[in-house]
């Protein structure tokens, strides 16, 4: 049986639907969905510590990283499990999802269902950008739309 998750982001402008699947036995889950209403141009995507929606995106917390790493692109191996670098949308502000993540698990203490999806407002620099808040945040700016991961029907 393989394990499947559901966020529905929701945001002033930006909505997106985002489902999460991984196979019996797979250390890989597979991330597709489609967000909408978004800048054309990259914007920050990360799977944030808590499901939590009581004052906004806000309440989400900081990126999920149960290892206590610094924040990098999720080909790195300095990483947060939650980051999942950078989606970009097209012209009509629209992005097409289908990525795959070694790191992510919907089963175990390390899991991501009950936590929350986060898009933002500017693009993640990965950690590499220099700021302040680029070994935390990557500099992604504000929250535009955020969801909670629940176990999917
Ligand atoms: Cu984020
Ligand atoms: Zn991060």
């Amino acid at each position: 049986m393989s394990v499947k998750a559901v966020c529905m982001l929701v945001g002033e402008a930006v909505k997106g639907r985002i489902e999460f699947e991984q196979g019996e036995g797979s250390n890989s889950v597979s991330v597709k969905g489609e967000v909408t209403g978004l800048a054309p141009g990259q914007h920050g995507f990360h799977i944030h510590q808590f499901g939590d929606y009581t004052n906004g995106c806000v309440s989400a917390g900081g990126h999920f990283n149960p290892f206590g790493k610094e924040h990098g692109a999720p080909e790195d191996e300095m990483r947060h499990v939650g980051d999942l670098g950078n989606i970009i949308a097209d012209a009509s502000g629209k992005v097409d999802v289908n990525l795959s993540d070694k790191l992510l698990s919907l089963s175990g203490p390390q899991s991501i269902i009950g936590r929350a999806v986060v898009v933002h407002a500017d693009v993640d620099d990965l950690g590499k950008g220099g700021h302040a808040t680029s070994k935390t945040t990557g500099n992604a700016g504000g929250r535009l739309a955020c969801g909670v991961i629940g176990i999917q029907a």
